[in-house]
């Protein structure tokens, strides 16, 4: 086997609410791989029904892809959920992927709110031996390292005192690596040993990891809260040139007037999937943003009283 032909592993995982971005962030992938056949897509179903499973295999199997569906069994903390920490029990997926995913391989982990704008087989390349995981600095000047961060001081590790943090929207996993570190067993265990971290599984993978962690150049992974503007000249610029587009800031483009100008390619990802000439409309976000109300309101009814009340 040649080496153009080995599996391109992508991994997404998402809820139900999730589905329809899931599927643009993966045909996305589709658009500019330079074989499309090579990409096995490994989608951890964190609670999507069977309707949007189904449109999510029929419209990423297009062009020879590989499409898996693995449901995700790992127990999780609820008091995360409940805490507001973190809006889906999805987030934790990525820490258990090689749970999933049993192949020694490397893996693409992408988020359901990014898009990919050029070929992302070389991204997996660049991924160096010995490392766990590849991603961007969370900080876009790169200046931040996880030791610099106060508050997972009291976890963080006496020996890697420059391991950078990095976002954990975009990264590359050392599958094998994962698994001969025992991981999961690792994350298990800092879960259980805090009710909360501010940014719950970014946190837990930048300690957990930590000086096995490589950066990449913050082009493959544009976090759109960062930009000055969100006109859309940026995906122009040829100096700025994102390959990934992570729509971190709210609204998101599914959500309305979300990201102005930086919608683009989610929509012309979007007309590659079965949600073909979704654009939202007043009906259509009105459905997901009571889903949402009903998700918080069963999950956080405390917080969902202050918000209704204004406190919030
Ligand atoms: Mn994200």
């Amino acid at each position: 086997m040649t080496a153009t032909k080995q599996p391109l592993h992508i991994v997404l995982a998402c809820d139900d609410i999730f589905a329809m971005p899931l599927a643009a962030a993966g045909a996305s992938v589709l658009r500019h791989v330079s074989s499309p056949e090579r990409v096995v897509f490994n989608i951890i179903d964190c609670g999507i029904s069977a309707r949007n499973i189904d449109r999510i295999r029929r419209s990423l199997s297009r062009k020879g892809a590989t499409v898996r569906v693995m449901k995700f069994t790992t127990p999780v903390p609820t008091s995360w959920l409940q805490a507001g920490i973190i809006p889906s029990v999805a987030t934790f997926a990525r820490l258990f992927v090689q749970d999933y995913v049993t192949e020694d391989v490397r893996a693409v982990y992408l988020d359901s709110d990014t898009i990919v704008c050029t070929d992302i087989a070389p991204l997996v390349e660049q991924l160096a031996d010995g490392m766990l995981v590849g991603g961007v600095s969370d900080d876009p000047a790169g200046g931040v390292t996880a030791k610099g961060l106060e508050r997972l001081a009291k976890w963080f590790p006496a020996d890697a005192e420059d391991s950078p943090y990095i976002n954990a929207g975009v990264m590359v996993f050392d599958l094998g690596a994962w698994r001969s570190a025992g991981l999961s067993q690792r994350f298990k265990e800092l879960m259980a040993d805090t009710d909360a971290m501010q940014f719950a599984d970014q946190d837990a993978i930048n300690i957990v990891c930590a000086g096995r962690i490589q950066t990449f150049e913050p082009r493959w992974n544009v976090q759109t809260h960062h930009l000055p503007s969100l006109d859309g000249a940026i995906l122009d610029d040829p100096n700025a040139s994102p390959r990934v587009i992570h729509f971190t800031h709210r609204p998101k483009p599914w959500h309305g007037q979300g990201d102005v100008g930086m919608s683009r390619p989610f929509y012309e990802a979007i007309d590659e999937t079965e949600w073909k000439g979704w654009r939202p409309t007043g009906l259509r976000l009105l459905v997901p943003k009571l889903r949402r109300g009903w998700r918080l309101a069963r999950q956080r009814p405390t917080q969902m009283l202050k918000r209704l009340v204004g406190k919030g």
